[in-house]
């Protein structure tokens, strides 16, 4: 049940000066942090961390959410979804991002309800997304500018698998005992 998953402090966490912010969060909850950098990704890094089949998934969404608002469109549900995914791609890469391996019981659930929803207008006070941002992934996607939601964690444990290996190499994820392990965990 130990499980591993990855965090990014994204370009718009790390512009507002929100690293600290948000490693504090996991840090508290009892985490361990085995691997931690910064880096600035190029394009085809992109690429491989948000395959661009996402964009289907971006399309549907996209689609339902310009519905919703009554927003007129002559796109395709396929360049809708193109478009936010490029979009999101340029906004990765705009600038660095803090790449984060944390370690824990249930991982990447505990990790992924400190995050909040994926859109900060639907992220509950209290998580990372629900504290520190408002803007809609719709509004992202309406005005091109990529969904500005401060931090990325892994979806699952396989994805976290993935996305691990893509940003660490073996020899950067470090073994050290945390000293309130044994409160945290009973070991
Ligand atoms: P999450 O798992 O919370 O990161 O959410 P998704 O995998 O659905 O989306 C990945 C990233 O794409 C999100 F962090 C933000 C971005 N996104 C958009 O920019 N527009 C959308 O309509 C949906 C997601």
């Amino acid at each position: 049940m130990i499980e591993r998953t990855l965090v990014l402090v994204k370009p718009d966490g790390v512009q507002r000066g929100l690293i600290g912010e948000v490693v504090n969060r996991f840090e508290r909850k009892g985490l361990k942090i085995i691997g931690m950098k910064m880096i600035h990704i190029n394009r085809e890094f992109a690429e491989n961390h948000y395959p661009k089949d996402m964009a289907k998934l971006f399309g549907k969404k996209t689609s339902e959410g310009l519905k919703e608002f009554g927003i007129n469109t002559t796109k395709s549900e396929k360049e809708l979804g193109e478009k936010t995914w490029e979009d999101l791609i340029n906004f990765i890469t705009e600038s660095p991002v803090v790449a984060i391996v944390l370690e824990g019981v249930h991982a990447v659930k505990n990790v992924r309800s400190i995050v909040g929803s994926t859109s900060p207008h639907e992220a509950a006070p209290g998580t990372i997304r629900g504290d520190y941002a408002h803007a809609s992934m719709i509004y992202s996607s309406v005005t091109g500018t990529g969904g500005r939601n401060i931090v990325h964690a892994s979806g699952s444990a396989e994805d976290a698998k993935r996305e691990i290996a893509l940003w660490f190499k073996t020899e950067e994820l470090h073994e050290y005992k945390r000293a309130d392990e044994f409160h945290t965990t009973g070991r």
